[in-house]
């Protein structure tokens, strides 16, 4: 699918190896997503990167394999493109069911998808690179109305989100419980985006005890941002 002279003419680099290949971006926190639950699954996947401010991910050969042009997407081994960071997720939890990322139970999964969802539908749509670069284009936005509205809409889900968390029987090291799960790779991703933002955490100690629990285990520390090939 990819054609590797155009992309890298658009700042796009390939490490290879693997039978997957992970289209994304270090800084993405999508792509975050997706690289902690590749490495709670033991999935090796090649890493390509595309850089954002250089609209690596507008690129004709990208659009051509994610018509959305957003990272990441996953490229299956027979050349079928999986786009949007829970859908890839949920479709490795089927096709590699060990370890689940998702409880057994319906209500048990309602809820941490509840929890998953909170951050991925109405934090991360809001803040995105293409919506910050939006208000700043035709509002007129410097970088310290971007950073407050930014903090806004992390502060508008953090602050129940922590409250649903010390409320829950269930809450454990982890959000749900004793292992990392969804929810618990949709809250680390978002917490490296905070840090980036400045944003403070104090109001959010169980969030932040969670975060520390995610960096510890090795999947998820060996997804964050600044240990990709790509950082910067
Ligand atoms: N809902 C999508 C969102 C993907 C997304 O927005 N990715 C960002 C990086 S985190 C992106 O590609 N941004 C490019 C842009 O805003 O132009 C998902 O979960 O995969």
């Amino acid at each position: 699918m990819a054609d590797l002279g155009a992309l890298a003419q658009v700042g796009c680099i390939q490490i290879e190896g693997a039978i997957m290949k992970l289209h994304n971006y270090f800084r993405s926190s999508t792509s975050t997503r997706v690289r902690v639950a590749l490495n709670l699954k033991a999935l090796e996947t090649d890493y390509l990167s595309y850089a954002l401010l250089k609209d690596a991910h507008k690129s004709q050969s990208y659009l051509a394999a994610n018509p959305q042009g957003l990272v990441p997407s996953l490229e299956l081994d027979d050349g079928t493109v999986l786009t949007q960071s829970l859908a890839i997720i949920e479709w490795l939890d089927e096709a590699y069911p060990e370890p689940p990322l998702l409880p057994a139970g319906a209500l048990d999964r309602a809820w941490v998808r509840a929890l998953a969802y909170a951050i991925a539908c109405e934090v991360h749509p809001v803040n995105n690179l293409r919506l910050l670069g939006y208000i700043k284009r035709e509002f007129g936005a410097d970088d310290g109305a971007v950073k407050r509205w930014f903090t806004h809409w992390v502060e508008t889900t953090f602050a129940p989100l922590e409250v649903q968390l010390s409320q829950s029987p269930q809450t454990g090291l982890f959000c749900h419980g004793d292992t990392p799960g969804l929810a618990d790779i949709c809250l680390y991703a978002q917490v490296w985006n905070n840090k980036r933002f400045e944003v403070d955490m104090a109001p959010y100690p169980i969030i932040s005890r969670i975060f520390e629990a995610c960096d510890a285990v090795p999947a998820f520390t060996k997804a964050a941002p600044p240990h990709q090939p790509d950082a910067v």
